[in-house]
């Protein structure tokens, strides 16, 4: 059964609509599902609350803010949802942040602080949020995050990202052995370069871009839908066989040599 009718899940990073975050709760959206958003900082509440309120029966939707460098935050927040909602059945991670001028150059000059940061934000928040929403994800069911080439080979200038999204990617498969015996599934989706906010701090990213569109077996870049439509997939009981998996939604660019 496709049908997310029922069921309730956390939507993390939507900054605005260009957001991958943002495909993934259209994707749910359609499928039925009650959506809960989390953002950053207060100053992101009303675009958050005024996209949602795009969505037909968004009404229904409710919004935290959750920053996730916060422990006590993060209690906090999943503690409301509980409180608010009870059950939750998935959760996509959709959070990342390095310092710009560390996204450039070359690799060899990343700061200690920067790579701290990177990992904090972009790594470990996975797991720190995965631990607090476990007691919610009673009935199992899944959490996806999302990750990047560059974390599995070099890619110009994404640098300490890279570095991060390979913990990333560890985390998924070591928490996937946590959260099993829960009926939890954690997985990873792979995305190809998408224009958001947060690829704009990325150097020369037009080229990344460009070269998708020449070399990707399909000859397109990736959409926000099309990353939405698979993180609907594995959240749901169509996925139940999957968990510590990583699914590249990238046009077939990682075959690429
Ligand atoms: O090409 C791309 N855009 C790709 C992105 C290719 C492959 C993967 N990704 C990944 C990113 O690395 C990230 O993990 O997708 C994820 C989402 O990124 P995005 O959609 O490209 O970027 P953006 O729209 O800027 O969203 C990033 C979110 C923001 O959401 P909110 O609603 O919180 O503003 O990450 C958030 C950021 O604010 N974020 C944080 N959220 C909570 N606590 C924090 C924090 N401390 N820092 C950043």
């Amino acid at each position: 059964n496709m049908s997310l009718q029922g069921r309730t899940y956390v939507v993390m990073g939507v900054a605005n609509k260009r957001s991958i975050a943002w495909g993934i709760a259209q994707s749910l959206h359609k499928a039925g599902a009650r959506l809960i958003f989390t953002y950053a900082a207060e100053r992101f509440e009303k675009s958050v609350r005024d996209l949602a309120a795009t969505l037909e029966g968004g009404e229904e939707s409710l919004f935290y803010q959750c920053d996730v460098t916060d422990d006590e935050n993060i209690m906090e927040t999943f503690q409301q949802i509980q409180n608010d909602v009870g059950v939750i059945h998935g959760l996509a991670h959709c959070i990342a942040f390095a310092n710009k001028e560390e996204l450039k150059g070359d690799f060899l000059n990343t700061s200690r602080d920067g790579f701290l940061t990177a990992h904090n934000i972009s790594s470990y928040s996975l797991t720190a949020v995965s631990r607090a929403v476990q007691p919610l994800m009673s009935e199992g069911g899944g959490i996806v995050t999302l990750t990047y080439l560059g974390g599995e080979r070099v890619v110009p200038n994404y640098n300490v990202m890279g570095v991060a999204k390979a913990s990333l990617d560890a985390s998924v498969k070591y928490l996937a052995e946590s959260l099993g015996k829960h009926g939890i599934r954690v997985n990873a989706i792979s995305a190809g370069p998408i224009r958001t906010l947060s690829a704009k701090g990325v150097g020369d990213f037009n080229s990344i871009l460009k070269d998708i569109e020449e070399r990707a077996p399909l000859r397109r870049p990736t959409t926000q839908e099309e990353v939405g439509d698979t993180a609907y997939f594995l959240l749901s009981d169509f996925s139940r066989g999957v968990t510590g998996e990583m699914i590249h939604v990238d046009s077939g660019f990682h075959i690429i040599g």
